[in-house]
């Protein structure tokens, strides 16, 4: 038997617990992949997603050569051509966009890899020398990142390791267990020693049900209910009058918005009973240490935004930062300080100024014909499958007219709309540097086997491209274990240790918030954002009501959220056949009273619609569900759904109040029972 090597690499997923991997490798073939041990936020374990990551890498579907399309948009036709004859050819054709308007060539690229070498760094250079389009990345955390942003300074907060000291945690519109599994064991830690934890989501998942309490309050009322619980720390004086004080900014402005709050008012509008309310308040007001565990979740609404700001205002209300197990987390991303200059040099735009396309409401871009886009070249995301009001993205992407080249692992939904189709290497085949949105550590990925067939990584893609159309600036020939070394100063992040450990912590206080320091304009928590303000929006949070607002439909009464799903990530995995086997097809859960209210019984093939479009589902009558909202769970694969379509056929393209996010869920619906449709295998 030949000799076993071990490589450590990051998991590339995007997911807030970027775990430290270490591959096994043997005779070239990756064998086993385990988490790290010596990685503390790992601590040797993996979700069931990526210990299959093996699986995905030597799926029989990887893409392992360049295709140019044959048949129709959307019919998956194609044929195989060489990397030179791919290359050339779109080179060509991106050089007469360029000379005529290098705006009409959009970027298009997402978190499919976190890594900032692959997702982050010749791709950009590339496009900032082309000068094409901007792209405003907001499919996911804008909303309330910015609004993070606005009121403690930026995406910084708690440890997730102090979690474990917490008395009370508040995990406030996140599934844990689903999507944060590493945060959760903390928070068992914290509740084994005598913690109680209280899960804050519409829906009664996996995590809520370990939780000691559950507070189902319908979609997009989180603003409504944190200005309650503010209410209720006024009333009672359960308010740390010196750190309100000394390090906040706007409290008699935010106290004049949350007494217009009372708890039942809250109520109503939430959908959740007043004493709960009252006594979640009581629990927050009087428990030391208290710590929000606040998730992306609660942020695809309108008001999103707002919602975030106003819980992000209650750890300082209390003075919950003095600990450093108090305060708030919704992402650590901001701790990480990135030379995005560095590797994304944006100076190649050399002062011009392109136009900025919002992903979010890519259907509309690409139907826009006074301002047309004439190229999209998509990596690192799948917007046929991911972004909202679907029949318009395809119908978009499915445009004669539009040139496509998509980069990726495997023929996706995007994929099928492409004229070209470029294999792309896996986390097991390239070099990367990798931070995190859940942690504070910088975890290295060194590739461990050969690219299957002859795929080939973004940077590589994007290198040859610039080649073809003559950018010789030398940063073009940056190799990638170059741009893993440019990503962080060396003063922040000793290479040597991340060669050696294959992850890096970053040194960082305990409690950086305890005497404010936060990173505002004010040095001050921002009740009152006067950079709000000037943008002509409310400088003091409030709730904002969704723009489909439950009730303010007779024809749509149900309110649908389309949370993932465990063992997909977004709408990776659901090819992996042994992970899609455990999620079984795509579901809508409904409430047994909504259910059967309509006659729909458990396993019924369901059609569920808006105005703007339908999709077919198998219903699971389920107590998961409360009555008035449906589960739509994501993210299926058009192709892999009951009538190639899924749950983005219904969202909206609607932003959200802060941020330009999607509204996600936000998003009224109605359900009818159909004749049964087979599912695709
Ligand atoms: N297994 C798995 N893990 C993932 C992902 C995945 O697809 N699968 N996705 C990854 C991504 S892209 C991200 S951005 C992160 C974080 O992604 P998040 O979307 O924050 O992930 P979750 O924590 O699973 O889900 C959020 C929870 O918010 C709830 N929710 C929906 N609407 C509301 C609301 O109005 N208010 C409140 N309070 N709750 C609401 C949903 O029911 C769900 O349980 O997770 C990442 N991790
Ligand atoms: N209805 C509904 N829609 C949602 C959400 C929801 O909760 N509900 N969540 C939203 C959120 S939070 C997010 S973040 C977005 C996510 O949307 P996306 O960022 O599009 O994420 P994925 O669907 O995982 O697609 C990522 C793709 O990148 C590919 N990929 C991975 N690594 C590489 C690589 O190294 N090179 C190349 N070229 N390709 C690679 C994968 O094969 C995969 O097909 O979806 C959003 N859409
Ligand atoms: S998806 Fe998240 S939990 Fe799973 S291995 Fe990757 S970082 Fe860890
Ligand atoms: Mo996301």
């Amino acid at each position: 038997m030949s000799s076993q090597t071990r490589v450590l690499g990051a998991c590339p997923h995007d997911c807030p617990d970027t775990c430290a991997l270490v591959t096994t490798v043997q005779d070239g073939l990756a064998v086993k992949l385990q988490g790290n041990e010596a990685h503390r936020h790992t601590a040797g374990v993996l979700c069931t997603k990526v210990s299959r990551y093996i699986e995905r890498n030597d799926h029989p579907e990887r893409l392992v050569q360049p295709l140019k399309r044959t048949g129709p948009k959307g019919s998956g036709r194609f044929e195989p051509v060489s990397w030179d004859a791919a290359l050339d050819d779109i080179a060509a054709r991106l050089n007469v966009l360029r000379s005529n308007n290098p705006e009409k060539i959009v970027p298009y690229s997402y978190a499919g890899t976190m890594g900032l070498v692959q997702g982050e760094s010749v791709d950009r250079r590339f496009f900032h020398k082309l000068g094409a389009s901007l792209l405003d990345r907001t499919i996911c955390s804008t909303a309330g990142g910015e609004a993070l942003g606005f009121t403690l300074g930026g995406k910084v907060g708690m440890r997730t390791e102090f979690f474990a000291e917490s008395k009370l945690i508040l995990i406030w519109g996140s599934n844990s267990i689903a999507s944060n599994l590493h945060f959760w064991r903390h928070a068992q830690a914290a509740k084994r020693a005598g913690a109680r934890l209280v899960c804050i989501d519409p829906r009664k998942t996996e995590t809520a049900d370990k939780c000691d309490e559950h507070v189902a309050l319908l979609p997009g009322t989180d603003g409504a209910l944190a200005l309650a619980l503010m209410h209720e720390l006024i009333v009672n004086d359960w308010l740390d009058h010196d750190y309100i004080e000394r390090y906040t900014l706007g409290w008699a402005q935010l106290r004049e918005r949350a007494l217009q709050w009372p708890p039942s008012r809250a109520a109503e509008v939430c959908g959740v009973p007043e004493a709960q309310i009252v006594s979640l308040a009581r629990a927050y007001g009087t428990t030391k240490p208290a710590a929000i565990r606040l998730n992306y979740g609660m942020q695809r609404v309108r008001g999103g935004g707002n919602a975030a700001r106003a819980v992000a205002c209650l750890p300082a209300l209390v003075g919950a930062w003095r600990d450093r197990a108090g305060g708030l987390l919704l992402s650590s991303s901001g701790l990480f300080p990135v030379d995005r200059a560095a590797l994304q040099r944006p100076d190649l735009l050399a002062g011009r100024k392109p136009r900025t396309i919002n992903m979010s409401t890519i259907g509309d871009a690409l139907l826009d014909t006074a301002n047309p886009v004439e190229a999209v070249i998509v990596y690192n995301s799948n917007p046929v499958a991911v972004a909202p009001e679907s029949g318009k993205v395809v119908a978009g992407f499915a445009r004669e007219d539009l040139f496509t080249v998509v980069l990726e692992q495997f023929q996706t939904d995007t994929a099928d709309y492409a004229d070209y189709v470029l294999p792309a290497t896996t986390q097991l085949e390239h070099w990367d540097i990798h931070f995190s949105y859940g942690h504070t550590d910088v975890v290295l990925n060194r590739p461990a086997v050969a690219p299957r067939g002859e795929a080939r990584s973004n940077t590589w893609v994007f290198r040859e491209l610039a080649r073809r159309m003559g950018f010789d600036e030398p940063c073009f020939s940056d190799d990638d274990e170059t741009l893993c070394r440019a990503a962080f100063p060396a003063d922040a992040v000793d290479f040597g240790e991340l060669e050696a450990n294959g992850f890096a912590t970053l040194k960082l206080p305990d409690a950086p918030y305890a005497e404010g320091h936060f990173p505002t304009p004010s040095g001050r928590c921002e009740f009152f954002s006067a950079r709000l303000a000037a943008m002509g929006q409310d400088g003091v949070p409030d709730h904002v009501p969704n723009y489909e607002a439950k009730g303010s439909s007779s024809e749509f009464p149900l309110a649908m959220i389309s949370p993932p799903a465990r063992n997909f990530l977004n709408s990776s995995f659901v090819n992996v056949r042994s992970l899609r086997s455990i999620e079984g097809e795509p579901l809508l859960e409904i409430n047994e009273a909504d259910a059967s209210a309509r006659g729909i019984a458990d396993g019924a093939t369901v059609r569920v619609f808006n105005q703007r479009g339908e999709y077919r589902v198998r219903a699971e009558v389920s107590r998961r569900a409360r009555p008035g909202v449906v589960h739509g769970l994501g993210i299926w694969w058009r192709k892999l759904g009951l009538d190639g379509t899924n749950v983005n056929q219904l969202t909206s393209q609607r932003l959200t109040d802060i941020g330009r996010g999607p509204t996600f869920y936000d998003c009224l619906v109605e359900v009818e029972s159909v004749a049964d449709t087979a599912v695709p295998t």
